[in-house]
């Protein structure tokens, strides 16, 4: 071969590398179709950040770990309310080819991803908050929420037994979804019924996951009728579940942050997911080449992505030191497996 023959055929193979990259494939590839060195990631947020902490603590947790490495790059893309938008919006990604990485958090998301894989193979995700096995395009990181629900049901039940109110607890929910009707339901009343047998859900939905006056007109109405002690779990309407209990001496529990600040002794409780760490882990994770795609993985308070939040000053000054103790040794319990809630 002669040497500009040798030399065309080193610029050509120097130049497939820069167009192609090492995008797909089972690491977490060193060149996107940005350009070469570049990793691009995706952060698809099923709603809108503003209201919803799990969404912020997501696009947090994922930026903090392109921030660290250099040459990746993340954008966060907020696919609305309309649910029925959110897989169209996400075959778009794939098919932009923008993306090395698409991730997101929701329990509906691994359905839609593995609809969008069909079509788009090479598309990776990594997904919190929902769980889906066996696809090698999808790596999915459940949270135990029976074990998040049952700490929050047992200290709503210590609270209220403690206001000697009705044997009766809230619940404020955005919508019905699996996770919501078969576990954290379930398992809110498992631990409040663990404090006494007699307690009883008053199950409400909001409709939607935004409107904070539809959020306090249903707590007004729990409180009315008797209701002492409500968790919410409907991402901005959640402010008015607490400004209702806090007009009416109610209490609230929080649910997936600390929200202990939001409303000073009328919030006794937040059960909490460390979703920033476990989104900047797994990117790391992805960005090492070492994301088990096609596992699903389950973890929770043993693990340290679930939690109760015991020392903040707001908790000690709205809770009993009994109360405290008590919850306290729940924790303990969980934390040790000596309880074990299932998933
Ligand atoms: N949680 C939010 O905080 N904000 C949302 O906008 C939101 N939208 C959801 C949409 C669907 C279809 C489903 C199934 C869940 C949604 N969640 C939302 C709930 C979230 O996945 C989780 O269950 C709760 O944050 C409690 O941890």
């Amino acid at each position: 071969m002669k040497r500009t023959e040798v030399r065309k055929m080193l610029l050509l193979v120097a130049l497939t590398g820069v167009l192609f990259g090492c995008r797909g494939g089972s690491s977490g590839g060193a060149a996107g179709r940005q350009g070469a060195h570049t990793v691009s990631i995706g952060i698809f947020i099923p709603g809108v950040m503003s209201g919803s902490p799990i969404y912020e603590m997501l696009a947090q947790g994922v930026q903090r770990a392109a921030a660290e490495t250099i040459g990746v790059v993340a954008t966060v893309i907020e696919g609305g309310y309309n649910q029925a938008e959110w897989e169209s919006r996400v075959t778009s990604m794939a098919a932009s080819g923008d993306y090395n990485l698409i991730v997101s958090s929701n329990p509906s998301l691994p359905a839609i991803a593995a609809e969008v894989s069909s079509k788009f193979p090479k598309q990776q995700f990594l997904l919190l908050d929902g769980e889906l096995a066996g696809n090698p395009g999808i790596y999915t990181m459940r949270y135990n929420q029976r074990e998040q629900a049952y700490m929050a049901g047992y200290i709503a039940a210590l609270v209220s037994s403690d206001l000697r109110s009705a044997s009766r607890l809230g619940l404020v929910a955005a919508q019905e979804y699996p996770a919501m009707n078969n576990i954290i339901l379930p398992g809110y009343r498992d631990g409040a019924q663990a404090v006494n047998p007699a307690f009883t859900i008053d199950f409400r939905l909001v409709g939607n996951w935004f409107d904070a006056e539809r959020g306090a007109e249903i707590a007004e109405d729990m409180i009315l009728g008797g209701v002492k002690v409500i968790l919410c779990i409907s991402g901005g309407a959640n402010e008015g579940v607490l400004k209702a209990a806090s007009e009416r001496g109610a209490k609230v529990v929080w649910f997936d942050i600390n929200g202990y600040a939001l409303g000073p002794g009328t919030v006794v409780g937040s059960a909490i997911l460390h979703q920033e760490r476990a989104a900047y882990e797994q990117t790391k994770r992805y960005l090492a080449g070492n994301l088990p795609f096609g596992s699903a993985e389950v973890v929770g308070v043993a693990d340290g992505y679930v939690g109760f939040i015991e020392d903040d000053p707001n908790y000690l000054a709205a809770v009993s030191p009994e109360i405290r103790k008590a919850q306290g040794s729940l924790i303990e319990r969980i934390r040790s497996r000596e309880l074990d809630l299932g998933e």
